[in-house]
């Protein structure tokens, strides 16, 4: 490969290229290096991190246990880190993400600031062509698009935006000397889960903050803390057991699941067993049944709960009113995980305006104006999501042989095979992609999951003497439909959620990630591996591929 400087064009040929430098495209680096592929990867970002690089909004953080939300691949590494946060907030990871770039010399094959434009498949020569936004162009047996599920950050079609006089800012783009609202009056426009992570931060600084919110959410609290020393110590001394535990659970998280329908309980127990969750806080509320996302009865109760906790914490009924979601099942939306949100709307300059009674008609040159009122401030937050999954690959034009974009083919909705590679578009793998566990899971277990079986993948190639692989339309069709068909087994689909592709106006409504469990999952894929790669054509090393 001719490397012609640190801002020359890159031309050439690698064996690998990647796209993305954030938890996935991190580790796939490490991976093929050590099979002796010469990778290179491009990202975007200045450094390392991916999500962690974005969404430096005030109070992000993540909701699965900083202990269990990190890489799992190098005993050294995971036992040397030390987390000081139960929930480890954006700068700690992010410089986590750092240390590992460091400990493993990542940085040398990452081209930063560089964002790949488009990938196109030369069939005779068996090559990925990657173009790039810098003028690099890099022939390349396989490509792996580590872009991630949540990246390409979505600002939505409002008329008049570009009026507003004062900063504006989305979550996932956050300015990185930070933003001081003191003193300001802000506006905070949508309630997901960055929004309820920086809600109550903004308000704590702001003179001003009015929150317009369409879909009211569940959040569980996370009682956060500083990481106690037995709690760190216990899961060092038992890693190797632990990680393992979480590869065979459904989300990739090890917590305890109470395998009881919600139903086969006394009203008593049951509100005991919310009692204790709620005080467990996090995620594993939603483990406190083992039917909640497939009953709707049992999940009523669980959003009862939740309701009923809204109702005491806030103490104007009707904010509270507004703040409880009843228009769709508890954890059919991404559940959120918050300190402090609910009781932030106590605070005197803090307003709740629903935004689906009186829906934003245009954004003005000091607010925003809604059907019902006129909203003036100093600065206004986007806290208004992704085109989650398929966002960040449909922006690269991906093409193959026969002139078909992958865009295109997903036109109406993402088709794979295991989330790891679509049929027509041979030697092209996605980490995470849809189709896979992916953003039902805990990310670092699915990330790692995926990259090693890719990195298998590789090297039984290479050791067959194959030019690369190829799903095929059957086993994607066969997959497609078992895709579906577990969804639908589940409540999930009967919410307008971001999984189903129902935030961005205009995308198919689809249930985007495999529901069937992250152990299910990574068996399936295992015995796919050992059966020869069931449902993929190896590519015969044609004497045109040859080098
Ligand atoms: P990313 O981290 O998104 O990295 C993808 C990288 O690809 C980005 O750096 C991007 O710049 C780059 N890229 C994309 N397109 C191109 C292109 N065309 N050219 C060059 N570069 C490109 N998951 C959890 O499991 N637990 C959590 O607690 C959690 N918290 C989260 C909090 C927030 C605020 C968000 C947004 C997500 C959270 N997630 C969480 C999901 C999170 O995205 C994953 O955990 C994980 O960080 C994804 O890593 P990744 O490398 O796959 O993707
Ligand atoms: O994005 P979201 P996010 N008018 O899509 C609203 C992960 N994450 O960045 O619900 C008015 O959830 C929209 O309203 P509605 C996690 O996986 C994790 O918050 O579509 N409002 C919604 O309220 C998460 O799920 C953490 O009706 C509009 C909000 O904007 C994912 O990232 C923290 C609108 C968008 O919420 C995305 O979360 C942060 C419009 N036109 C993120 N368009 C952790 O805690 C959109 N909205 C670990």
């Amino acid at each position: 490969m001719t490397e012609q400087g640190p801002l020359a064009p890159l031309t050439g040929e690698v064996d690998v290229v990647i796209v993305g430098a954030g938890f996935s495209g991190m580790y796939m680096l490490h991976r093929l290096r050590a099979l002796g592929l010469r990778t290179i990867v491009f990202e975007a970002a200045g450094d390392v991190g991916g999500t962690w690089y974005w969404n430096r909004y005030p109070g992000a953080r993540c909701d699965v246990e900083s202990m269990q939300y990190s890489y799992s691949f190098s005993p050294e590494l995971q036992q040397e880190w030390h987390w000081e946060e139960i929930y480890a907030p954006q700068p700690e990871i992010l410089r986590y993400a750092r240390h590992v770039a460091e400990r493993f010399d990542l940085r040398r094959d990452i081209r930063f600031e560089t964002r790949v434009e488009h990938a196109r498949f030369d069939r005779a020569r068996c090559r990925w062509e990657i173009v790039t936004d810098r003028g690099d162009r890099v022939a390349a047996r396989y490509c792996v698009m580590a872009t991630g599920c949540l990246s390409a950050a979505r600002v939505p079609d409002f008329p008049g935006a570009e009026r507003f006089r004062g900063p504006t800012y989305h979550t996932g783009h956050w300015p990185h000397e930070g933003v001081d609202f003191s003193g300001q009056r802000v506006g905070v426009i949508g309630t997901g889960s960055s929004a309820i992570q920086a809600i109550p931060v903004i308000a704590a600084a702001a003179a001003r903050l009015t929150v317009f919110q369409r879909t009211p959410n569940y959040s569980i609290p996370a009682h956060n803390r500083p990481m106690p020393p037995e709690h760190e110590q216990r899961w060092k001394a038992r890693y190797p057991e632990l990680r393992a535990r979480a590869w065979e659970t459904r989300n990739g998280i090890v917590y305890d699941l109470n395998d009881q329908s919600a139903l086969a309980v006394d009203a008593e127990t049951r509100r005991r067993i919310y009692e204790e969750r709620w005080t467990a806080g996090g995620i594993p509320f939603m483990a406190a049944f083992n039917d909640l996302i497939v009953n709707p009865d049992a999940n009523e109760t669980a959003a009862a709960f939740v309701r009923e906790k809204i109702r005491a914490i806030v103490h104007d009924p009707d904010t509270a009113a507004k703040l409880a979601p009843t228009s769709y099942p508890i954890g059919t939306k991404r559940i959120c995980v918050d300190s402090d949100y609910f009781a932030t709307f106590n605070c005197p300059h803090v307003t709740l305006v629903d935004v689906r009674q009186a829906p934003i008609v245009e954004i003005t040159e000091s607010g925003l104006r809604t059907t019902a009122a006129s909203h003036e401030f100093d600065a206004l937050v986007f806290a208004t999501g992704f085109d989650a999954m398929t966002g960040a690959l449909n922006a690269i034009a991906i093409e193959n042989d026969a002139g078909e974009s992958l865009r295109d083919k997903w036109a109406a909705g993402p088709r794979t095979y295991l989330g790891l590679m679509a049929a027509g578009f041979p030697n092209l793998f996605m980490i995470t992609g849809p189709g896979s566990p992916s953003v039902l899971s805990n990310m670092m277990v699915s990330i790692e999951q995926h990259v090693d079986w890719i990195a298998r993948c590789l090297a039984d190639l290479g050791a067959r003497g194959a030019a690369g692989i190829e799903a095929s339309t059957a086993a994607e069709e066969a997959w497609v439909a078992h895709v579906n068909e577990v969804a639908h087994k589940t409540l999930y689909p009967a919410a307008n959620s971001w999984y189903m592709g129902a935030n961005v106006p205009g995308k198919p409504r689809v249930f985007m990630p495999y529901i069937g469990g992250v152990g299910v999952y990574r068996e399936i894929c295992e015995k796919v591996a050992a059966n020869g790669y069931e449902g993929f054509h190896l590519l015969a090393p044609v004497a045109a591929a040859a080098e």
